[in-house]
């Protein structure tokens, strides 16, 4: 019996689509390029979720945050939910995560604790115990910040500190936060800075560094290993140590911008982010918190295209260490013997349709990922593919292609014949959730090859894209007369798609 592959996930946290070089020749992406060169880049992946936790929890679990239970960030992943890493396991696998989880929430209550909150983040005596299980990752090695977040501690700083870097603190936002601070300004939304953390202390080299050990030591044990290699750029905040902070000229970003006319047809909340302070205050319930992008999104394009020079060095600080990765399996010998599959959690803003960073706001740019798998041999090499794919699928295919029963709780489909070329499309739709508060920020969207609608809970709000007519996504025609019927049609779909996602927890095993 040949040996199962080894699977190697890797992720970025907020990266759109089109950042990646072998499709925009403005950023400078080499080991990522080199992967798509090796493998196939697939240019219709989406996201479950456009928000971190959620679409996370997905990847994980093979379920929609509608069914996972992390049904909007700060609400935590159930420990006890089964996983890919758990079936992987039990098939004989090392299992382990670097980087990123945020798998449960910035707060701790007794009906839903957390161990990703402060003060816990920066007890490091609490992380140097803890090492797993978790999710059935056997084996952990995380952080919770983005750049340099206050919520820098676990095993990240762990790794500052035995590297020589005593005073890891001073690089980071402090905590309880100190309105004197140097990193005060969050620069989440608009600019950007030069990060005085020396390079080689980055969490991008963090996270490398400690999954080509990860892989040396798995190789060494014969086992397979199943692998989720974690990065957190490029999430703002915009900032990243030199060189990258000026590898790219800010007057050389091609920005995003808003279509004159274009929020006419769309829904209220659209149109306030044109407003230099709009009032949210309708979407206010009990049981809400901050909406993501419930802000005035009004920005100077000189802010947007300092911002856009940062996003790409981040991504290039991150690609250098996907380089050592891929180095790494070549040295070990594995390359061969591994699946290894690149995406993001979701994408991204830098002024698409006037917009900054993300919120429920279903355009391409926020929904829809870049996506590149590689398995020499069996994945067609170099080449691209147009066929729908959603990130809720991983999980099944992974335990496809490690030849393991797949558990009907999953709700994805199994894309293995896809990623192998052997098949054109295995779904014909994606679907993207969002319940961003309880009742009053909660829209869903269906995706197709050519059209895509979006439906809100409690109102008549609607939107409606013809994607191959309009890729830009600037005529909004879900009330437009002469696409009724287009309309009802996708609605109909909608309803069946609702009905081919449902899961069966229990197998049927007799007539009654
Ligand atoms: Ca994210």
């Amino acid at each position: 019996m040949p040996k199962p592959p080894n699977i190697l996930l890797i992720t970025s946290d907020q990266q759109h689509w089109n950042t990646l070089g072998t499709t925009n020749p403005r950023i400078r992406t080499p080991a990522l390029d080199r992967l798509a060169g090796e493998g196939t880049t697939f240019t219709r992946a989406y996201c479950p979720n456009p928000t971190c936790s959620p679409t996370r929890a997905s990847l994980i679990t093979g379920q929609y945050p509608s069914r996972h239970g992390c049904w909007a960030i700060g609400v935590g992943l159930p420990e006890n939910i089964p996983t890919v890493g758990d079936a992987l396991t039990r098939a004989g696998y090392r299992t382990g995560l670097i980087g990123k989880a945020h798998f449960q929430p910035l707060a701790s209550t007794p009906d839903s604790p957390s161990i990703e909150c402060q003060p816990l983040l920066r007890d490091l005596d609490y992380w140097r115990r803890f090492k797993g299980d978790w999710y059935g990752f056997q084996h952990v090695e995380t952080a919770r910040m983005h750049g340099f977040e206050s919520h820098a501690g676990q095993h990240y700083a762990i790794w500052m500190e035995e590297n020589g870097l005593a005073n890891w603190q001073d690089y980071f936002q402090q905590w309880p936060p100190d309105p004197s601070d140097k990193y005060a300004r969050g620069r989440y939304l608009r600019g950007g800075m030069t990060w005085d953390l020396p390079e080689r202390f980055h969490h991008s080299h963090w996270v490398g560094e400690r999954t080509c050990a990860y892989i040396e030591d798995a190789v060494a044990t014969d086992r397979p290993f199943f692998l989720w290699s974690s990065f957190f750029d490029p999430h703002p905040p915009y900032v990243i140590p030199e060189p990258w902070s000026s590898m790219y000229d800010p007057a050389d970003m091609e920005i995003g911008h808003f279509v004159e006319g274009e929020m006419a047809s769309m829904p209220r909340h659209h149109q306030l982010t044109r407003e230099p302070s709009p009032d949210f205050s309708d979407w206010n319930e009990p049981g809400g918190q901050g909406v993501h992008g419930f802000h005035s999104h009004l920005h100077s394009e000189a802010d947007m295209h300092r911002s856009m020079a940062i996003y790409y060095g981040m991504i290039g600080l991150m690609d250098a260490n996907i380089g050592r990765i891929l180095d790494t399996l070549d040295a070990q010998g594995v390359a061969d013997n591994t699946l290894v599959i690149f995406t993001s959690d979701h994408g991204h803003f830098l002024g698409q349709h006037g917009l900054i960073a993300k919120g429920p706001f279903h355009y391409e740019d926020v929904v829809r990922v870049p996506m590149i798998v590689r398995h020499p041999g069996k994945v067609p090499a170099g080449a691209r593919s147009a066929a729908l794919q959603s990130l809720v699928d991983f999980p099944q295919t992974f335990l496809s292609a490690a030849g393991c029963e797949i558990p009907g709780v999953m709700q994805g489909v199994d894309q293995l014949d896809a990623w192998h070329g052997s098949a054109h499309a295995v779904r014909d739709w994606a679907m993207v959730e969002n319940r961003h508060n309880p009742t009053t920020v909660h829209l869903r969207t269906l995706i197709t090859d050519r059209y895509k609608i979006t439906l809100y809970r409690g109102t008549a709000e609607g939107e409606l894209f013809d994607l191959e007519a309009d890729p830009d996504e600037t005529r909004n025609l879900f009330h437009a007369r002469d696409h009724a019927e287009v309309r009802a049609n996708l609605m109909h779909r909608f309803l069946q798609a609702e009905m081919e996602r449902e899961s069966s927890p229990m197998a049927r095993v007799a007539g009654a």
